[in-house]
């Protein structure tokens, strides 16, 4: 079997998604995602102009070489554009794989190591009691591990929290708007927030939050404290990782479990987080961490120092990677939890899928490959829209993380 050609499909159902298709020459089609939220039209020129002229002629089940071709040969390495580009490839070459052999993705990654896989949900509020409001609505729905951000007094903005109300999206139409930012304010307000879930909740329920990378990492060491009676399931992005031992001085002061990763494209970025054992759950996903075979080793790599994934499942990841996400949670062994941020329903129709949700976990399906298509001609009638993610200023002016 070879590639006989490729192309790159950009829609935006409500939001942007970058789509990568390989065709062979035995009529076998293969999807990988390219999303880069913001950034889109980055990877579709990296993909149409560097990528695709490559990979033309190769057999597509040489996922490894590939992988290696694309990476190594390029000699400018990482990056999150070079690394979705390569996940794209990555991933359709191993939908293609599973459809040629008539078999589940998870079958070609390991095989079932569970019958399906844990997810969580994302409650949000202006406040305190809506956020409880989204909880119980959440929890009706069946779901067993939920993510909790409420808005903040004092802030007129907070991530995670739709500023019109409604639902969140992490990306708005036009360029960046603008939030505001003061870590006190959050740091008074988060574990009360949390006291009053468990106090209406119970013990039971997993709970979630994320720092979204705002905090020092002294300040995210007092914040870990002060959540301890409450045993978070995890506290992500606590701080900005591009110091790795910024997390040891959290690790020193709190029992809580950290999660990151969800803005890594490498083993590399990770590497010393890991094998310090300073975090308890990498956040890496298939789309932005170049596509199963790199993200299968780094899970192999964090499950000597006990940690497990947690891969990035918000809506800007699109279902070809919710689909990859799912076969891989299947087969590795040291599987976390998966995040999950329902698309909308022009999403949905605009790629057709397999996974389900059942009761508070996730199934890929049993069908050959990843089981996700693509409607191009639905596609074709949501063209591409600049949006971009906001930037966030402290309240003296300075621009700082989001
Ligand atoms: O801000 O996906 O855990 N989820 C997140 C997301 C990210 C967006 C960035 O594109 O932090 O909401
Ligand atoms: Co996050």
């Amino acid at each position: 079997m070879k590639i006989s050609a490729a192309s790159v499909n950009i829609t935006s159902p409500g939001r942007n998604f970058v789509t990568l298709k390989i065709q062979t020459d035995e009529g076998i089609d293969g999807l990988g995602d390219a999303t880069l939220n913001g950034r889109e039209l980055s990877v579709a020129s990296y993909l149409n102009d560097h990528v695709i002229p490559c990979i033309i002629g190769r057999d597509p089940f040489q996922t490894e070489d590939i992988w290696q071709y694309l990476y190594r040969g390029a000699y400018w390495r990482r990056g999150p554009v070079t690394m979705a580009a390569v996940a794209a490839v990555d991933v359709a070459l191993w939908d293609i794989k599973g459809k040629a052999l008539n078999t589940p993705v998870y079958n070609l990654l390991g095989g079932k190591s569970r019958e399906s896989v844990l997810v969580y949900c994302h409650a949000t509020g202006s406040d305190t009691d809506h956020a409880l409001e989204d909880v119980a609505r959440h929890r009706e729905l069946g779901y067993k591990a939920i993510r909790v951000q409420s808005g903040i007094p004092g802030l007129s903005s907070t991530y995670g929290i739709a500023k019109s109300g409604g639902k969140y999206e992490p990306a708005e139409r036009g360029l960046p708007s603008e939030f505001a930012w003061a870590a006190e304010p959050y740091l008074r307000h988060v574990p009360g927030l949390f006291a009053r879930v468990r106090e209406n909740f119970g013990e039971e329920l997993c709970l979630l939050h994320d720092c979204h990378h705002r905090l020092t990492p002294i300040d995210a060491a007092r914040l870990g404290k002060e959540l301890e009676p409450f045993h978070l399931f995890w506290l992500e992005d606590p701080t900005t990782a591009e110091l790795q031992e910024g997390f040891k001085l959290i690790r020193q002061h709190t029992t809580t479990p950290i999660a990151v990763g969800e803005v890594f494209n490498s083993i590399w970025d990770a590497h010393d987080l890991i094998r310090n054992q300073w975090i308890d759950f990498i956040r890496m996903s298939v789309v932005h961490a170049g596509g199963l075979t790199h993200l299968k080793k780094i899970a192999d790599f964090a499950a000597l120092y006990h940690v497990r994934t947690g891969c990035h499942g918000a809506t800007d990841l699109s279902p070809v990677t919710m689909a990859a996400a799912l076969h891989f949670g299947m087969a590795i062994h040291n599987f976390g939890i998966q995040e999950h941020m329902p698309h909308n329903g022009e999403t949905e129709a605009v790629f057709p899928h397999s996974y389900e949700f059942v009761d508070g976990n996730m199934v890929p399906g049993d069908g050959p490959g990843l089981g996700v298509d693509l409607d191009e001609a639905l596609a074709a009638k949501y063209p591409y829209q600049r949006a971009y993610l906001p930037v966030n200023r402290r309240l003296d002016g300075t621009l700082t993380d989001w």
